[in-house]
């Protein structure tokens, strides 16, 4: 089912107008009420009557998690303390964490958001949705929240951990479907193995899962695993949280609530504009809140956009999986590397490896170390020494090839690491220390 069918499905011209008219209502907001806006953008010169087309956005300066920073706790806020109604956070990049505040109709809003996107993985008025993202200052459970409610679903909000609890309401409320980080999903997944379920026996139908980088062999893990529709769901608390986008049952990128969202793709060291299949950092305009707007905010994730019409129906412009983020990035001995890419490699050898990975960096003898430690799939002897210098020696080629670096592989025996129930720690970067 479609949700909006009206706003989802709408022609281009059409979704045009309606950014267009909120992005200069946005624009003359955010100079009228935000002293940091009126400032760069007196700066740049540029004034709110200068937007009367879309492509006019490149005019206006972007916005920084810096300026989030300075401007802490709620300098960035356009809207009066009396009208804003909650609060969320989320860790920041210089130790204060980035708050957001949102106005009654922001939570309106993100309802409808999340509403749309649990009816792209299949929930309905009938389904019964687990949450199982954290609740609190994070806004993964309250944000799956409202979109439950909003749709008019039964939620369990059970938060994140306590995994046989949450395996204990699956089960005997018949949850259909399950929102959490897909690290979690796959800790639920063995909860389950662990004890005697079948993918069969369980309730669950499909899942929303985000909040972390994942790759398509997670995704892939996961449904055989659970029996169910893994969707990928992305956001973030400044901009709103879970609800930015969604992939529908085609699985070929995530639709943007652009008619709320308004994406741009730059190149992170130009800051140009990039044409749609290239990828680069996510720029985001929000044109439907009051709390707090940001004008092209620079997210550090990195992704592609396609506006070509999904085979689901819907006309909403599509992000690809985000890839990683720009500030995750490690760069070993001068060559970039990605956890994600490593992660698909872990894929490939899905009959002899988990997906419970850690990378370890460090330095040396002025020289970067680095490694990756990862369990072998249960069962599987790790003393074998013929068959783990095969697969050691499998692995290395591969990663090898995607990486274009070496590095130290450490096997460890099955259920070695501690499981996510959250946002999982993929990297330990000594070096930063
Ligand atoms: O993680 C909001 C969220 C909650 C999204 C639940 C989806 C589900 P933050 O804690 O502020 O907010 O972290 C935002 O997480 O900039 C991305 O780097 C990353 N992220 C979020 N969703 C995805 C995803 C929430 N689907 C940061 N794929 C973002 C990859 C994601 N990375």
């Amino acid at each position: 089912m479609i949700w909006n069918e009206a706003i989802e499905c709408a022609d281009r011209e059409t979704m045009q107008a309606i950014q267009l008219e909120r992005l200069k209502k946005t624009v003359a907001h955010v100079y009228k009420n935000v002293q940091p806006y009126r400032a760069k953008m007196d700066e740049k010169g540029v004034k709110p009557e200068d937007i009367q087309q879309l492509s006019d956005i490149t005019k206006l300066p972007f916005i920084t998690k810096e300026d989030l920073a300075n401007n802490y706790p709620n300098g960035l806020f356009a809207a009066d303390m009396d009208d804003i109604v909650r609060i969320h956070a989320s860790s920041g990049t210089t130790g204060k964490p980035k708050i957001a505040g949102y106005t009654r109709s922001d939570l309106d809003m993100w309802g409808e958001c999340v509403a749309r996107c649990l009816s792209m993985a299949g929930a309905t008025k009938s389904s019964v949705v687990q949450v199982a993202y954290g609740y609190g200052l994070f806004t993964g459970g309250l944000g799956a929240h409202i979109g439950a409610e909003t749709m008019g679903a039964t939620v369990i909000p059970m938060s994140s951990g306590n995994t046989q609890k949450q395996l204990m309401f699956m089960m005997d409320m018949k949850s259909t479907h399950l929102c959490c980080t897909p690290s979690y999903a796959l800790t639920i997944a063995e909860a389950a193995e662990k004890a005697g379920l079948k993918p069969d026996e369980i309730p669950l139908q499909g899942g929303v899962f985000g909040a972390e980088p994942w790759t398509e062999g997670m995704r892939n893990e996961i449904e055989k695993r659970l029996g169910i529709h893994a969707h990928d769901i992305y956001g973030l608390s400044e901009i709103m949280g879970p609800g930015v986008s969604t992939s529908c049952s085609e699985n070929d990128g995530m639709h943007i609530m652009e008619d709320y969202f308004f994406p741009e793709i730059i190149d992170p060291d130009t800051l140009e504009p990039l044409p749609d299949g290239e990828k680069g950092e996510l720029v985001i305009t929000t044109i439907g809140k009051e709390g707090m707007p940001l004008v092209r905010y620079r997210t550090r994730d990195i992704c592609s956009l396609t506006h070509e019409k999904c085979k689901c129906g819907r006309t909403l412009v599509r992000m690809s999986r985000v890839f990683g983020r720009t500030d995750d990035m490690l760069i070993i001995r001068g060559v970039n590397v990605f956890p994600s890419q490593v992660e698909t490699v872990i894929a490939q050898f899905a009959d002899t490896l988990t997906m419970n990975y850690k990378l370890y960096v460090g330095r040396e003898d002025n020289k970067d170390t680095f490694e990756l430690a990862v369990e072998l799939a249960d069962g599987l002897a790790i003393d074998d020494i013929k068959f783990v210098e095969n697969l050691r020696s499998r692995v290395d080629h591969e990663l090898r090839g995607i990486l274009g670096i070496g590095c130290k592989i450490r096997f460890l025996n099955a259920g070695t690491l501690p499981r996510s129930e959250g946002k999982a720690v993929r990297v330990e970067d000594t070096r930063k220390l």
